[in-house]
């Protein structure tokens, strides 16, 4: 726990289901393994059903449930507003909140079309000049293979980035029985596959090599068009209902694209990769070496040095555990591991401690409308057929 007279920060989530859950374990946990500036304090949370948004706080560890995020946003003991609700309520919240003089957290993709990641970036922008910050939730960014990947990239240790070969597999869709969901619903997601995990591998290829993608070339695909709607659903499963639905967004993405220091990047995303779970598979090659993760198996990064003896050269195993790695020295002992929620634990705890500091948390609202712009583009070369859209870089 945080110690005695440590300032506290009042939060409110908008949300409670998966991605809820998971940020309220992060709530929970962080101030119990991490030495927090500030005190989280788990205020309240805002659902639309009374009963369901009431048992969800008592099940998450939140002091009260509210069933309007207006309400939520108007209370003067909520500092930071957590958003995790589908995107298509993203930029209304978000941009309520920071003109309220609210810190906020939003789930990823920033938004469902560019145009509102822009008025989010807007908002971020003058709520900032008033002390007030923006992330949003690219939280695989804070697993520690992927932080030691970034490092040795940035430290020269692969050299120049020639490759980056990014995929996201998931199989909850494979069965065509599988019922409809808000992740399948364009008016609710803005995309299928490619925003809601393409999104993730879009911006850990950017965040690891610390270059941009300049332009992309899309492909987009629904395999299954019609489903049953469903007569219940929580996480990524559900339970088919009476009759049927449309699909409305893409089943699986697949693009590639030139990054910014001129090597090339090639990403798959889908839901219908039989047998693969939660596979984002990473992997840069540079002209001095190498590294690979996939969160499959998310305590370990492959690393290859192109310049070790050639008689005993290969990828090495490296199984990010030890102290010395990033936040592992507030868990367990070497080998013990993490999982999937000590990412979003590490979310909170960076987020906390940039506050405390005054600082800018990154992924900015600006990061992610560089996503979403991928996103966009992407999309945009699919509808056309195919065909290059060139990206705006930082640099121009
Ligand atoms: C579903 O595909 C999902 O829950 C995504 O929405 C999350 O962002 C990802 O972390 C896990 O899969």
């Amino acid at each position: 726990m945080s110690a005695p007279g440590t300032p506290t920060l009042g939060v409110g989530m908008v949300g409670y289901s998966f991605m809820g859950a998971a940020h309220s374990q992060a709530w929970r946990t962080a101030p119990r393994f991490f030495d927090l500036p500030l005190a989280p304090r788990m205020r309240v949370v805002a659902g639309r059903n009374a009963d369901s948004v009431r048992a969800a706080a008592e099940r998450l560890g939140w002091d009260e449930s509210v069933t309007s995020w207006q309400e939520l946003i108007a209370r003067d003991d909520v500092d930071l507003v957590d958003v995790c609700t589908p995107g298509d309520t993203h930029a209304e919240i978000a941009v309520a909140a920071l003109q309220a003089g609210k810190h906020v957290l939003c789930e990823k993709p920033l938004a469902n079309s560019v145009a509102e990641a822009e008025a989010m970036v807007a908002a971020a922008e003058r709520a900032a000049a008033n002390g007030v910050q923006a992330m949003v939730g690219f939280t695989y960014r804070r697993v520690p293979a992927i932080q030691l990947a970034r490092r040795l990239v940035a430290d020269g240790r692969i050299g120049q980035v020639r490759h980056v070969r990014a995929q996201y597999l998931q199989d909850w869709l494979a069965d065509p029985q599988a019922p409809l969901s808000w992740r399948l619903d364009k008016s609710k997601a803005g995309s299928g596959a490619l925003g809601d995990i393409g999104a993730h591998v879009v911006d850990l290829a950017q965040f690891i090599t610390g270059e941009q993608l300049v332009g992309v070339n899309g492909l987009l695909e629904t395999f299954v068009r019609e489903r049953p709607v469903p007569a219940s659903f929580s996480g990524l499963s559900g339970e088919a209902g009476e009759g049927t639905g449309p699909v409305t967004v893409d089943d699986a993405a697949l693009f590639y694209g030139r990054m910014s220091g001129g090597g090339l990047a090639s990403f798959e995303a889908t839901r219908f990769a039989a047998g693969r779970k939660n596979a984002i598979r990473v992997e840069v090659n540079g002209s001095k070496g190498s590294v690979a993760f996939d969160f499959e198996d998310m305590n370990l990064l492959h690393f290859y040095d192109a310049s070790d003896d050639a008689t005993t050269a290969g990828f090495r195993r490296i199984v990010v555990t030890e102290p010395e790695h990033p936040y592992i020295g507030s868990w367990w002992p070497a080998g013990h591991g993490l999982g999937y929620e000590h990412a979003f634990t590490h979310q909170v705890v960076d987020l906390v401690g940039d506050l405390a500091a005054g600082r800018a948390p990154t992924p900015s609202f600006a990061d992610g409308l560089v996503v979403q712009r991928v996103l966009d583009a992407v999309e945009r070369s699919s509808d056309a057929g195919g065909g290059w859209v060139d990206l705006p870089t930082a640099a121009g």
